[in-house]
């Protein structure tokens, strides 16, 4: 690790505090799913007030269409194919109603597989640089202590560390799933208000100096409880909806507008400190949307390779440094947050640490166009390539080569039109399938 470059100062000299950062990403959040990405029944009035404040992007990608391996390469910066958590880290037998106990628990994948330690984590960087780190949330790369958050650059560590739990209870099928710090624990209160709670302490406890914030809500994924009839959602919540809507998208649409209301507390709470005009704040989710989530005009859904599994709403707010109100169509994914965490930070990136992004921050302040050009996906046996405006998917759902520019809804195969696009974009594809075999190996999935 190299440290942090010397401190900026101001054109007199004085030290300038470096900016706080806050990322917070949604879980399974569609890109329909919120009002300003064109949803009329979901309430979302501060996401949308933040994109009024800031700008909002609409060609944002993932780097897999589901929580672990997403959430991977925002820890890391890189592919999930190069830091080694390329799937899920999930107890499948839940599916078939298989009960775990604690020994049973205690030695199935959920235990016993994680981020590889080997890997530099975005709150290694970032403490490194002198920010107080805190992870509130969903963690997802490690469930047994010497994966969890505090062993892994963060300060600062009130969630749970599995994929999801039950919004009430916080188990996992029946596992207590709750963590603050390295210990678990058990309270009550729903799981969006619990993270509202620790968010704004975790801002009050550190407003004196720079911090970086990683709120991860579980919200609006469905909970991992056998009985699917349990309400996750707060009444108060479901109300907004009134007595004529669809149940169903009335609890799922409550979620979203509970986790709307606590990040305008947060915001309520930066202008109250007077950090407002020094944090960037980046909102995003980790997939596309899954079951009563909307994926607007977008072909497919969560798990799928076609865009609705792998683009995703982000709105970036910095006052004075991002513009207000903007819509921008440039390329960009999560492999881009990390370097442009680090550039906000003023420090210097990981010695010897291939990254697969850059620093967007010239994108996201509207004064240069973005350098993605290409991005690649694989899950399982489905493969995807994104050259330019054409997209290649290969997969159990279907596939085909599209003209994103013409046809975001990936509906016209262009794949006899254009063959020469096509073997571009499976060559592209098949070139970086190599560099990932390539790369140094990392576990836990990998054979090596
Ligand atoms: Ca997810």
């Amino acid at each position: 690790m190299t440290a942090a470059t010397a401190a900026p100062v101001t054109a007199q000299g004085a030290p300038v505090r470096p900016p706080n950062i806050i990322l917070i990403v949604a879980d399974d959040l569609g890109y329909g799913d919120l009002g300003c990405y064109g949803n009329s029944f979901v309430a979302s009035p501060r996401l949308d007030r933040m994109a009024a404040e800031g700008t909002r992007f609409t060609d944002f990608v993932v780097s897999w269409p589901a929580c672990t391996p997403s959430r991977s390469s925002i820890l890391t910066g890189r592919y999930p194919q190069r830091n080694g958590l390329y799937d899920m880290i999930r107890n499948n037998e839940v599916n078939w109603k298989f009960q775990f106990d604690e020994e049973t628990y205690a030695v199935s994948p959920e235990m016993t597989l994680g981020l590889d330690l080997r890997e530099i984590t975005i709150g290694q960087v970032m403490r490194n640089a002198g920010y107080a780190t805190g992870i509130i949330g969903k963690w997802d790369s490690g469930r047994a202590r010497r994966f969890l958050p505090l062993q892994r650059g963060f300060d600062y560590y009130y969630g749970f560390a599995n994929t999801g739990i039950d919004y009430y209870t916080h188990e996992r099928y029946g596992i207590p799933s709750m963590f603050r710090g390295n210990q678990r624990i058990k309270e009550a209160g729903h799981a969006t208000d619990l993270f509202r709670r620790e968010a704004l302490r975790f801002v009050t406890a550190n407003k004196d100096r720079p911090f970086f914030l990683y709120l991860a809500f579980n919200a609006p994924h469905g909970a991992s409880t056998f009985d699917k009839s349990a309400a996750q959602s707060p009444e108060q919540y479901v109300h907004v909806y009134g007595p004529a809507a669809n149940p169903r998208m009335a609890q799922y649409a409550a979620l979203i507008t509970q986790m709307d209301e606590t990040i305008g507390a947060l915001f309520d709470l930066l202008s109250r400190h007077g950090l407002d005009e020094n944090t960037l704040v980046i909102f995003t989710s980790d997939n596309g949307g899954a079951g009563a989530g909307k994926n607007g005009p977008l072909r497919g859904a969560k798990a799928q390779l076609f865009e609705g599994g792998i683009r995703v709403p982000m709105i970036a707010r910095w006052p004075g440094r991002i513009p207000k109100g903007q819509v921008s169509s440039e390329f960009l994914s999560t492999m881009e947050l990390f370097p442009t965490f680090l550039a906000a930070a003023g420090a210097s990136p990981p010695a010897g640490v291939t990254l697969d992004g850059f620093n967007m921050l010239p994108v996201l302040g509207g004064r240069a166009r973005s350098r993605r050009t290409e991005f690649f996906w694989q899950r399982q046996s489905d493969k995807a390539a994104r050259v330019g405006r054409y997209k290649w998917v290969e997969s159990k759902q279907g596939g085909g080569l599209f003209d994103l520019s013409s046809d975001l809804g990936e509906k016209r195969d262009l794949s006899t039109e254009r063959p020469d696009a096509l073997q571009t974009l499976r060559g592209r594809w098949a070139a970086w399938r190599k560099e990932m075999d390539e790369a140094e190996p990392r576990g836990p999935f990998r054979d090596y």
